[in-house]
């Protein structure tokens, strides 16, 4: 059960992260703000009975972030979040709420107008006071006064891995009350980049509502009925947990699973056939009283003269059409994939050691390589050339005692403003594995970003582009970039993209992912781990991927190592005519 004090941590690490950013101090601290209140809002133990080292091992958590943890358990708060809170009202933080309000314009609307509520900010809208300002044009100042007026907040969403952590507990839960046929359903089983709540199917009787709600990180029970549970975890997240019958379990996982758009198109094809199709099984028409599908998915989509579609192309986007001609793509499968190619160490911002690391992924991968940050970004440790080459061999020589797999080092590189690498040639030519990625560049014009961008990728050495769109879901917009341009010229230069599985990130998104695709670009696929928990986030990048009907063709973490190093080997060559 989380304890009170683990919400009150939380919610200062939260209420800092949001200062923080108002305040422009380090985005890879806002984000460790974030993810250190996210961790220990989902703790199952009581933070302030876990020692030093007990609270290092979480997930996100380093040496600051200890200090600032067992200030807010003594005082209640800590210094740094003390020094914002004299800076900024924390009325403020209420503003976030408001569609379209970010922290940057947040700031403004503080610094230039005094606004710190939504009172004053509701006052500013009406009275044409934010024409003032530059960047708030009319349609901000209405969207501003509708919201307030309706009293609509942004519809709070959640990040895939914090439903899906939620959602094992609670399957695990039901499982061991001896329940088997246990599914996700909803946007969780379709694998899209956020979830507005969990939703889960257990084939089973009436009495399961009475044990549901015994689950002891329960916060609400909104709803319990003899088919239907809802409930509000300690996290906030919703869950709603429908009770099914054997014989339409299957029907009931097809209408739950959604979308809801691709469930209409489906039961319009039902009607034109004569059929009618809900969540209890797929009828003819007239004759009700008996199903002739429902028992499973596949029995449903095979009576509709229909291929079966994978939940993740269920958005009504042409999946239909494509199923009636049997072209429904064989997607790439968690199976078909050999290795990871970007993480961190204990070097820079990650958590484990080299070592670990070669040990925890020998027994996973065939192949992987072992990254980490570049100069100059200073306040995350980024290695400088000499750094490399020295952790670089200390790497190769554990191939000595690992030898059922192939490994070897990587560097995330920072692009630097001009569009050059932090490193020269010649030192190029001596990394094993260069993955471009460009973490500063704020206030840079679209055109010139655009060169920036296009410049890194014409680089011999360029091997694979990181998270092309900057974005960080609930947090920071992706880069203002010409997207069609920078995939036009990408095909020049047989670019390869990575699609980065940091549930924050998601980045190439899935429209951006089938993009690349259809100019006959390959994509790689990274958990970017910080710790070894994280090298399983490489299963978002594969949803994201499967959403934008990548097959296994398509992606280089399915080539073999041999393969794979000729295809790097032999692009740069090719660029450098
Ligand atoms: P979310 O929770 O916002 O991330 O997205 P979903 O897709 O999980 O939506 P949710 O939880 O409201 O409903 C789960 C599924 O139930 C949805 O994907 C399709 C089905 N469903 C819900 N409402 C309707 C409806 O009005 N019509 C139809 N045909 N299906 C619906
Ligand atoms: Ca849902
Ligand atoms: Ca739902």
């Amino acid at each position: 059960m989380p304890s009170s004090i683990n919400l009150k941590v939380s919610d200062v690490l939260y209420k800092m992260s949001l200062l923080g950013e108002i305040e422009g101090i380090n985005p890879f601290k806002v984000r460790a703000y974030k993810k250190a209140s996210e961790v220990i809002k989902m703790l199952e133990r009581d933070i302030s009975l876990l020692s030093d080292d007990e609270i290092l091992k979480i997930n996100g958590i380093g040496n600051n972030m200890l200090k600032h943890i067992k200030d807010i358990i003594r005082d209640g708060t800590f210094p740094e979040y003390e020094k914002l809170l004299r800076k900024y009202p924390i009325s403020l933080l209420d503003l976030f709420t408001i569609p379209g309000l970010g922290a940057k314009r947040i700031k403004i609307l503080y610094e230039k107008l005094s606004i710190d509520s939504k009172e004053k900010l509701y006052k500013a809208a009406k009275n044409g006071d934010l024409s003032l300002i530059e960047g708030f044009g009319e349609k901000i100042a209405k969207n501003i006064i509708d919201s307030i007026e309706r009293g609509i907040t942004q519809q709070k969403r959640f990040l895939i891995s914090e439903a899906m952590e939620s959602a094992k507990g609670l399957v695990d839960y039901i499982r061991s009350l001896g329940y088997s046929r246990v599914e996700y359903a909803g946007s969780l089983r379709r694998g899209k980049e956020t979830i507005g709540d969990i939703d889960i199917l257990v084939e089973g009787n009436e009495n399961l509502s009475e044990d549901i709600v015994k689950y002891p990180l329960i916060e609400k029970v909104i709803a319990k009925g003899s088919t239907k549970v809802s409930i509000i975890l300690k996290n906030s997240i919703q869950c709603d947990i429908r009770i099914v019958k054997p014989e339409s379990f299957g029907a009931a996982l097809c209408y739950f699973t959604g979308s809801k758009e691709h469930n209409i198109a489906l039961r319009e094809l039902a009607l034109k056939n004569g059929f009618v199709l809900n969540e209890y099984g797929l009828f003819k028409k007239g004759k009700v009283d008996k199903a002739i599908a429902g028992r499973s998915e596949e029995e449903i989509y095979k009576a509709l003269n229909l291929q079966y579609i994978p939940p993740e192309l269920r958005e009504n986007q042409g999946e239909i059409e494509l199923a009636m001609k049997g072209r429904i793509p064989k997607l790439i499968e968690l199976k078909d994939i050999k290795g990871d190619i970007h993480c961190h160490t204990n070097m820079t911002d990650g958590a484990s050691s080299i070592y670990e690391i070669v040990e925890y992924l020998s027994s996973r991968y065939e192949w992987f390589f072992i990254g980490d940050h570049s100069i100059p970004l200073h306040f995350v440790k980024g290695l400088d050339f000499r750094k490399y080459l020295d952790s670089r061999n200390e790497l190769l020589k554990l191939r000595e005692k690992f030898r059922k797999v192939d490994f070897d080092r990587s560097i995330e590189l920072e692009v630097l403003k001009d569009g050059s690498f932090a490193f020269g040639e010649e030192e190029l030519g001596k990394i094993a594995l260069v993955i471009a990625a460009a973490h500063t560049s704020a206030k840079m014009k679209k055109e010139e970003l655009t060169q920036r961008i296009i410049k890194a990728l014409s680089n011999p050495f360029c091997d694979v582009f990181a998270h092309l769109s900057q974005r960080l879901l609930f947090q920071r917009e992706e880069l203002d970039l010409d997207y069609d341009l920078v995939f036009q010229k990408a095909k020049d230069f047989n670019s390869v993209f990575e699609v980065n599985g940091q549930p924050d990130r998601l980045d190439l998104k899935s429209e951006n992912i089938r993009k690349v695709k259809s100019l006959g670009l390959k994509v790689i696929l990274s958990s970017d781990a910080h710790s070894l928990e994280q090298f399983s986030y490489i299963e978002y990048a594969l949803k994201n991927a499967r959403r934008a009907g990548v097959q296994k063709e398509d992606v280089l973490n399915t080539y073999s190592y041999r393969e794979l190093n000729e295809f790097f080997q032999e692009n740069r060559k090719r660029r450098m005519k």
